[in-house]
């Protein structure tokens, strides 16, 4: 029997998302649309009933950003929202900032594919050359984490996003989860995308097949021992899920004018 309710969520569609480049750890804000995805999200939780007593979110501004959003929509701005690098988006590289269907269009779709979804490949690290290395490595958020900055990532896998997000689930979340609390995790596409393979046992093959799109909340239903009692849901009229996975999906494609 479901003792618990787990709330992801992949925040509200940014500006690179609009323009559909790989933002990974730069810090961009939601775009107007992403600002309106994140209130009809808190809407959409508060006509469902949901009273949030925790929300989780990464340093990004975006995750950030749509919580207070989702909170204020439900009438709920109280509720403490704590925040950790372990749920930042997948660090992205060297592919930070380069265009998807551009990238499609010189590496080819099915490259773009294994970078996007495969679980277990990373793409080429960060170099200090690169033109955001300065603005992710030298901000003062990544200078009290609980690991130093020269642990941090430069690249990385999807497994690898698990590896660093899973000490923060077992030992921060999962007991507040546990405890009989509802929360919300306000993170990104891949660093939900690793919990949802975590939690569901989805497999390495499998989990390339998950989508999920900006500002559309994913119930799990848990039980005592937060194991899923079903599989999760994305909430929300279908058809407008449907369309906004098709959408995502389809950013890896090879147009000739990258949007
Ligand atoms: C996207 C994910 O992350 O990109 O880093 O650009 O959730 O922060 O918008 P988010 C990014 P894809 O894995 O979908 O290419």
């Amino acid at each position: 029997m479901a003792s618990h309710k787990l709330y992801l969520l992949r925040h509200g569609e940014g500006a690179w998302n609009k323009e559909n480049r790989f933002c990974s750890w730069v810090d961009q804000k939601l775009s107007e649309a992403g600002v309106q995805e994140a209130r009809d999200c808190g809407l959409l939780l508060k006509s469902q009933g949901c009273q949030l007593d925790v929300v989780y979110t990464s340093l990004l501004s975006r995750s950030a950003q749509t919580s207070w959003l989702v909170a204020e929509a439900m009438g709920q701005e109280w509720v403490p929202v704590v925040k950790s690098w372990r749920l930042n988006e997948r660090h992205y590289g060297s592919l930070i900032g380069l265009n998807r269907a551009e990238m499609a269009a010189v590496h080819g779709e099915q490259q773009v594919k294994v970078w996007r979804r495969s679980y277990d490949v990373a793409p080429p690290p960060i170099e200090p050359s690169h033109p955001y290395y300065a603005e992710i490595y030298e901000d003062r958020r990544y200078g009290a984490c609980d690991v130093p900055a020269g642990a941090l990532p430069r690249a990385e896998s999807l497994k690898q996003v698990l590896d660093r997000l899973l000490p923060y689930w077992d030992g921060v979340v999962a007991p507040v989860v546990k405890s009989g609390r509802t929360v919300l995790i306000s993170a990104h596409g891949n660093s939900c995308r690793a919990l949802l393979k975590h939690l569901e046992g989805i497999s390495d093959e499998d989990i390339a097949g998950v989508t999920l799109p900006t500002g559309i909340p994913v119930l799990l239903e848990l039980d005592a021992d937060l194991r899923p009692v079903k599989k999760h849901q994305l909430l929300g009229d279908p058809a407008k899920v449907q369309a906004a996975i098709k959408k995502v999906e389809d950013q890896g494609k090879a147009l000739p004018n990258g949007k």
